[in-house]
């Protein structure tokens, strides 16, 4: 079975990549699984300076799933660029570079300065976080409105050049997810990921107060499996609808196993990211990879791709 998979003009070896902010750079994963084997790497969103990130606690786990408030801490692109990524092409694992960024200038500048590093060559696409949870302090993705993700985008488009696959991450706190995720189309986004986390409040009913400092953060994991589902499904009814450009999308969501994995794909996601289940298992993605082979071989399927949106078909 053939499980590698086509991001816009840009083939990956599999389909299954890990999810951004859950592996930093990839350097811990490495001690657990081969990150060669992975899709990609996708790398925890980072700035243009070092931030220190939000106030502890900013991590609490819930039956459902985890909630944090991290706040884009990292070292800032300089130290990406020359420290993580060389070490993940000489790891032999290929690279999705997230960005992120105040304002839209500063998206542009932390994007320019991966493409045009010597560490490039191994960095396959780029995520452009327009949907990190944790900017604003009232509880808002920076990104909630289509006026305000395009301007994000047409600034990375202009900074990197016609040739670098941009996918635009999506959170799933929107009304309008597909006039957004048409308007970072539009704007020069090559393809879409879904979902980033969604908000959520979490309280110690010992102490009476909120368990996260600075009480909002993202809920990831199991519960937001079927919301990921439900966004990847929606951009892909969009799509065939002729409401939106078809371009490749990415799933992520709650993803624990193959059958998870395959759900998003079904959906309409040309490939998946593992996140949260790797605090449990880091070897996750190689068993997502696996049972995903499985699965397709079993339903008579040859290629990853021949299952992407099947779902829709009347
Ligand atoms: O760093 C974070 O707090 C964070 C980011 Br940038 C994001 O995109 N999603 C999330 O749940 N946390």
């Amino acid at each position: 079975v053939d499980l590698s998979a086509d991001l816009a003009g840009v083939r990956l070896r599999s389909g299954v990549m890990t999810a951004s902010g859950c592996a930093a750079a990839g350097r811990e994963l490495a001690a657990f699984t081969d990150v060669a084997a992975l899709g990609a790497v996708v790398t925890k969103s980072v700035m243009l300076a070092p931030r220190s990130g939000r106030p502890t606690p900013r991590m609490a786990e819930t039956p459902a799933g985890m909630l944090n408030s991290i706040g884009l801490q990292g070292g800032g692109v300089d130290a990406l660029v020359e420290h993580d990524l060389p070490w993940l092409a000489a790891a032999g694992a290929t690279a999705v570079v997230s960005v992120a960024g105040g304002d839209p200038d500063e998206f542009g500048e932390v994007a320019r300065r991966v493409v045009t590093s010597p560490a490039a060559a191994g960095v396959a696409a780029l995520e452009v976080n327009i949907s990190c949870p944790n900017v604003a302090n009232r509880g808002l993705v920076f990104a909630c409105d289509p006026g305000s993700s395009a301007a994000v985008l047409r600034a990375v488009r202009a900074a990197v050049g016609d040739d670098v696959v941009l996918l635009a991450k999506l959170s799933p706190d929107v009304t309008d997810l597909v006039g957004i995720a048409r308007a970072c189309v539009e704007a020069g986004a090559s393809g879409l990921t879904a979902i980033n986390t969604l908000l959520g409040v979490d309280i110690d009913v010992r102490t009476m107060r909120p368990r996260l400092a600075v009480t909002t953060g993202g809920l990831s994991g199991p519960a937001v499996r079927p919301v990921a589902v439900r966004c990847v499904w929606q951009l892909r009814a969009a799509m065939l609808a002729g409401l939106l450009p078809e371009v490749p999308v990415v799933g992520t969501g709650g993803v624990a196993g193959p059958e998870d994995a395959f759900q998003l794909v079904l959906a309409g996601a040309s490939a998946v990211q593992v996140g949260t289940a790797l605090f449990a298992d880091p070897s996750t993605p190689a068993r997502v990879d696996a049972g995903l082979r499985s699965l397709l071989a079993e339903r008579g399927l040859a290629s990853l791709g021949e299952a992407v949106g099947h779902a829709h078909r009347p």
